[in-house]
């Protein structure tokens, strides 16, 4: 078999970091390629090369791309939902036009398989809150949203036009402690173990009873390799797949906080990002996904909060 060299985009985000090092572990760091538009940092990447790059310079990416002889992308980079909505024509630039040149990549031979995040956020308004199956109609109020779907359905096209072998996973809320998120409107999950080990306490920009799916890096990263690893005739989806994880509200978080650590407090002060929530699922049915390639996850409510805790402490320290 031909060494797969992979290109990672986004690689020093939140998923970016802990993928990267991951396929570090897997390939070899002679065969990653880590990317994106900050400096490089050896504390954040184990990868063999880093290069300083805007994705939406599709002449450099391209020649990055040739330079390495790369045959498998992960396209990470995105703009998450609350910022979206603060640069809507900067979201639609950046989420949708870097795919495109990949998926034109691929199809001229360049690569042979690309990986793309896709969101919870795709399925919006009038979509059945509770356990929302993979084929349901998606109507995405945010422009977040919009530009996942419009990625989407790009990734399909791409695939049934030109056997492009593009993957897709529409994440929930990732948790994890190594990098933290930036302007998602899940983000408060992250947060508020933050504010947890600092203050004791946490004041949530989304209500109590607000649930979304939620899950934990480990879980996350290890779905995403499976799902590349899969054989290409395994797959019956080729928009994304769906992903529950656990379902959780902000109150049931603390909660589980505050067994672990005696004392922590709540308050809730909710902000724009609560009609992104509003407008998102509660829980996702994920059966098409472990039928195909097998999901599975290690991690709940519980165990996850006791690995947030005890491994933000020690960072913290
Ligand atoms: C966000 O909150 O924008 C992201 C997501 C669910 O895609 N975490």
């Amino acid at each position: 078999m031909a060494t797969e060299k992979i290109l990672i985009t986004g690689a020093l985000g939140q998923i970016g970091t802990e993928l990267t090092n991951r396929l570090v572990e897997i390939h070899g760091r002679e065969n990653v390629v880590a990317s994106g538009l900050d400096r490089y940092d050896q504390n954040l990447t184990s990868a063999g090369y880093y290069e300083r790059m805007d994705v939406t310079n599709t002449q450099l990416v391209r020649q990055i791309v040739k330079d390495y002889e790369i045959t498998t992308v992960y396209h990470l980079a995105s703009l998450l939902s609350g910022t979206s909505e603060k640069q809507p024509l900067f979201a639609w630039k950046l989420n949708v036009e870097p795919l495109i040149n990949f998926c034109e990549m691929a199809r001229e031979g360049l690569l042979s398989k690309i990986f793309w995040p896709s969101s919870i956020a795709v399925f919006g308004k009038g979509i059945p809150k509770e356990n929302v199956a993979q084929d349901v109609v998606l109507n995405p109020t945010t422009v977040y949203g919009i530009s996942k779907l419009a990625g989407e359905k790009w990734c399909e096209y791409y695939h049934d036009k030109y056997g492009v072998d593009v993957r897709s996973i529409r994440y929930p809320g990732l948790i994890s402690y190594k990098t933290p998120p930036g302007g998602g409107t899940t983000d408060y999950a992250v947060e508020i173990f933050y504010k947890a080990i600092e203050e004791n306490s946490y004041t949530s920009f989304i209500t109590e009873d607000t649930f979304m799916p939620m899950l934990y890096m480990e879980d996350a990263i290890e779905a995403t390799l499976k799902l590349m690893q899969a054989e290409k005739d395994a797959l019956s989806v080729r928009t994304s797949y769906n992903l529950g994880g656990m379902s959780f509200s902000p109150k049931e978080l603390a909660a589980a906080i505050e067994k672990k650590q005696p004392g922590f407090t709540i308050s809730y002060q909710p902000d724009f990002r609560q009609a992104i929530a509003d407008s998102w699922p509660a829980s996702i049915d994920d059966s098409v996904a472990r039928q195909d390639w097998g999901l599975t996850y290690k991690y709940g409510l519980e165990e996850m909060t006791e690995d947030m805790l005890k491994n933000l402490k020690e960072k913290l320290k």
